[in-house]
């Protein structure tokens, strides 16, 4: 199976809380992706290269995706393979979630942000897996580790991307990060996968395709 580009469509931003309710009760729960990231470390350019369209809007400026964004998208299967009907039909949704750890958002506004995500790990379902989107230049910041306090007591699964790999220019850059890089697994054992990507090059974006569909598909009645 694979990501179907022409299936992508943005549904809608969620600004108050009480809609996010609204957004998972219902028959069944909703199976799906949620990006979650400091400001500017590539969500949107990520959304892009997953869904291959693009649709999410990329931009220089940091703190630019302000609200949370819906998503919804299909798979389809890979010419020649044999598949289930059912999984090509079934409908996927993907939350991208305003960046945290914007130095220039104003307290009203943090807070705003704090309460708005709160409030959506106490609804989302395991079958919405978190992704948390790291600079690979600068992993484990303070905002993520307050990030990683909304949820690791909860039953939620999650996987570190660390993007912009492409920025590791030297050998010992490189090697630095993969010295810290077991380090935070360990640390922070609610993460059940890593990913080396760059959003610029397409690095690493096969693995975590294959590890994304596997997710899916796994969830999909
Ligand atoms: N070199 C490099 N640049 C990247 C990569 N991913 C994103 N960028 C650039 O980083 C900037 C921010 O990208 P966005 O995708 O808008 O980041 P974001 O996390 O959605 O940002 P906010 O919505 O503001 O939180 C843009 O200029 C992108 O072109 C990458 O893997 N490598
Ligand atoms: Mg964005």
């Amino acid at each position: 199976m694979q990501f179907d580009p022409a299936s992508v469509k943005f549904l809608r931003a969620i600004v108050n809380p009480p809609d996010l309710r609204d957004l998972f009760i219902v028959p069944s729960p909703p199976i799906g992706l949620v990006m979650a990231g400091r400001s500017n470390v590539g969500k949107s350019s990520l959304i892009n290269r997953i869904l291959g369209k693009g649709i999410a809007r990329v931009s220089n400026t940091p703190g630019r995706t302000r609200d949370i964004n819906l998503f919804e998208f299909t798979l389809r299967k890979e010419k020649g393979v044999a598949e289930d009907q059912a999984r090509t039909l079934a409908k996927y949704l993907l939350i991208d979630l305003p960046g945290y750890g914007h130095a220039e958002v104003s307290k009203a506004e943090g807070n705003r942000w704090n309460n708005l995500l709160a409030q959506l790990f106490d609804v989302l379902p395991p079958t919405m897996h978190i992704l948390n989107i790291q600079d690979a230049r600068h992993p484990m910041q303070d905002g993520d580790r307050l990030f990683l306090e909304f949820f690791k007591h909860r039953p939620l699964v999650a996987s570190l991307i660390f993007n912009k790999y492409d920025k590791l220019k030297t050998q010992s850059e490189r090697a630095r990060f993969n010295n810290f890089l077991p380090a935070i697994l360990k640390e922070t054992k609610i993460f059940r996968q890593a990913y080396l990507t760059s959003a610029e090059t397409g690095l690493g974006m096969n693995e975590l395709n294959v590890g994304l569909i596997n997710f899916l598909l796994e969830n999909t009645p």
